[in-house]
């Protein structure tokens, strides 16, 4: 076998990333119309900035702006969480960072699946958000049985997918016909599946437990439940969802409109509700419904430090404690007044933020800076070279999630009643071990990322020995 045959991962998932797009278009049109939003928006955003567009036409691939940056998937057990590790690794995306959803009410915990060098992010950039039920979290023990054999029966992955998993590892890669057929097989272990396959009496008995138990559990698959394209102005397509026939979440998640933004905001259309059908005591379908796809929205600002992190989640609980968004929006005003309002102790200049410790950032020698006008002491210091104007600097854009904001999202689309409360219970050790493998820290990656460039510059600018 030639490696040299091999289709390369980021090419695999740029294709699996288009493929989701087009079924979950199919299977929720209204996501169809959030795409074209977010293309229209983007496409003003950028004919209103000249700015904006050089920026972006330096760092990002213009004609790929409006594309797909992550989507989210709900797993039930621990080998599935196992396998999707390994179907991921495929396509080039590793575990990034542990998410407790459980503090927030939501019996999940999880990670994010994502490019994690530069060179594949900029290629494509698309990650999947992954859960993984907490059963343990389900007081009644007599369901909780039950959910755990109807899970324990199921086989989200057909033969084909998982015997070109077993190829691809055993050869280090996939040639051009398996990689298409990888896709495919892949693409159809999320996708909507109409018919559940447990009883109407179960669903219901699931549903009262928690909403999200009843997804997780009642269908043959784990369904793409949302995709989320980028948007250069996340408060516009907020605004003009409702034009659109959309009807946005109440609030935007994250931080508020900022000159310099930082980390994710996010939002999203609430979750549709779908006809599904079940069977009954006699063997017959029965309709019913379930709610649980929905689209998000994202636009992302600078990975902060844990210095940065730490006042950032200092801000957001202070804000909070002021006012709590009300799942029906009506509070929604004074949210965003209050959020303004406390994120004015956050620095909104880049370079504050830099000196302050607050943000990663991305340093490059400016090239037709001469090297005679620096002293041998200059170029091993790096705030020196930036004071001299011989490197520049740019922010690292976040490439991962918030678990505050992760649960508004979930929440919001599990409907505007659901307030279950459960024991925060944080188990990254136990995530770890389900899932075969330690999760890449966040926050030390940014760091190497930071810490490389300034390597970088430190040897672009060292006098040459005589
Ligand atoms: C995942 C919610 C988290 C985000 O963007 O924070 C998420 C889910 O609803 O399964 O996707
Ligand atoms: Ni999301």
């Amino acid at each position: 076998m030639n490696a040299a045959t091999f289709i390369s991962t980021d090419v695999i998932r740029a294709s699996f990333s288009a493929a989701m797009s087009s079924m979950y278009r199919t299977e929720v049109p209204a996501y169809g119309t959030l795409l074209s939003l977010v293309a229209k928006v983007n496409a003003q955003t950028l004919a209103a900035s000249p700015e904006l567009r050089h920026r972006l036409e330096q760092t990002d691939t213009l004609d790929r702006i409006s594309e797909e940056r992550h989507g989210a998937i709900r797993v039930g057990t621990p080998a599935e969480l196992a396998m999707l590790r390994r179907v991921f690794a495929v396509m080039g995306m590793y575990p990034v960072g542990y998410y407790d959803l459980s503090e927030a009410g939501v019996p999940v915990h999880s990670t994010a699946f994502r490019p994690v060098g530069d060179a594949a992010l900029k290629i494509n950039p698309f990650r999947v958000f992954t859960s993984l039920l907490r059963l343990d979290l389900i007081a009644d023990a007599e369901l909780r049985e039950e959910a755990r054999k109807t899970l324990q029966a199921r086989q989200i992955f057909s033969p084909k997918a998982i015997s070109l998993v077993e190829k691809a590892e055993a050869q280090g890669g996939l040639e051009l016909d398996d990689a298409a057929l990888f896709v495919k097989e892949i693409l159809a272990t999320f996708r909507w599946h109409d018919q559940a396959s447990v009883s109407g009496d179960l669903y219901r008995r699931l549903h009262d437990a928690h909403r999200l138990i009843a997804d997780v559990v009642s269908f043959k698959g784990p369904h793409i439940n949302h995709l989320t394209p980028r948007t250069l102005d996340i408060d516009a397509v907020q605004d003009l969802m409702p034009a659109y026939g959309i009807s946005p979440k109440a609030v935007i998640e994250g931080p508020p409109t900022r000159a310099c933004p930082i980390l994710l905001r996010q939002t999203s259309f609430k979750a549709l509700e779908e006809s599904v059908s079940f069977r009954n005591a006699q063997g017959e379908w029965e309709t019913g419904s379930h709610t649980a796809r929905f689209g998000e929205i994202e636009q992302r600002g600078v990975a902060l430090t844990p210095k940065g992190r730490a006042l950032y989640d200092r801000l957001l609980t202070e804000s909070r404690k002021v006012v709590r968004p009300a799942p029906d929006g009506s509070n929604a005003d004074a949210y965003i007044a209050a959020l303004t309002d406390a994120f004015k102790a956050f620095p909104d200049d880049w370079d504050r933020i830099r000196k302050q410790g607050l943000g990663y950032f991305r340093y490059t020698p400016v090239p037709t800076f001469p090297q005679s006008g620096l002293s041998a002491r200059d170029t091993c210091d790096i705030e020196a070279l930036v004071a001299l104007g011989a490197v520049r600097f740019d922010p690292i854009v976040y490439e991962d999630f918030l678990p505050v904001s992760a649960a508004g999202i979930f929440q919001s689309n599990l409907g505007d009643d659901d307030s279950q409360k459960f024991t925060a219970s944080p188990s990254q050790r136990e995530f770890e071990t389900d899932l075969g493998t330690p999760v890449l820290d966040e926050f030390a990656h940014y760091e190497g990322l930071q810490k490389a460039s300034i390597e970088r510059c430190r040897q672009h600018f060292k006098p040459v020995a005589l």
